[in-house]
């Protein structure tokens, strides 16, 4: 009993190195390969919500489009996705994408104006923290980018060649 126990666990522990080996080597490749940047949302991007990666700048607020979450607004991207920050219509207030931290991406002007948007696209894995410069700590978000092999778990564990 004991016995079979042990070889379980250790066929199991095997299973689990192989596919970080295979994480790994896939995440290495799509660095070098991630600076065409994507202008689709992605295929990911079919859920209830918006698309992936969609942020609205609002009157002191950063709202995802995906979920919903708001100051701070989280989204989960895959890594060499595009997250698009678009300022809401009618919006009038001056507003912008400052990354906190480290880290960071390229922050961006201080913009007005409903329509203006701003764009950046994430080749790394991390968790990138914003705020808005005019409006400091009233308005943040987080955008977690994932390695491109686990964003997307599939049940029952993905299949590599
Ligand atoms: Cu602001």
């Amino acid at each position: 009993m004991s016995i079979m126990m042990s070889t379980t666990r250790n066929t199991t522990r095997l299973l689990v190195v192989s596919g970080l080996l295979v994480v790994g080597l896939l995440a290495g490749c799509g660095g070098s390969s991630s600076t065409a940047p994507s202008t689709s949302g992605g295929g990911t991007g079919s859920g209830t919500g918006g698309a992936a990666g969609s942020v609205t700048v609002g009157d002191i607020f950063f709202k995802s489009g995906r979920n919903g979450s708001s100051n701070p607004a989280v989204d989960t991207v895959a890594a060499g996705a595009t997250v698009t920050w678009t300022w809401a219509a009618g919006e009038s207030l001056p507003h912008s994408v400052q990354s906190l931290g480290s880290p960071s991406f390229t922050s961006s002007a201080i913009q007005s104006g409903g329509g203006s948007s701003y764009q950046v696209t994430f080749p790394t894995a991390g968790t990138y923290q914003y705020d808005c410069a005019v409006h400091g700590k009233m308005m943040t978000g987080t955008i977690v980018v994932q390695a491109a092999a686990t964003a997307t778990p599939a049940p029952g564990g993905p299949t590599y060649p």
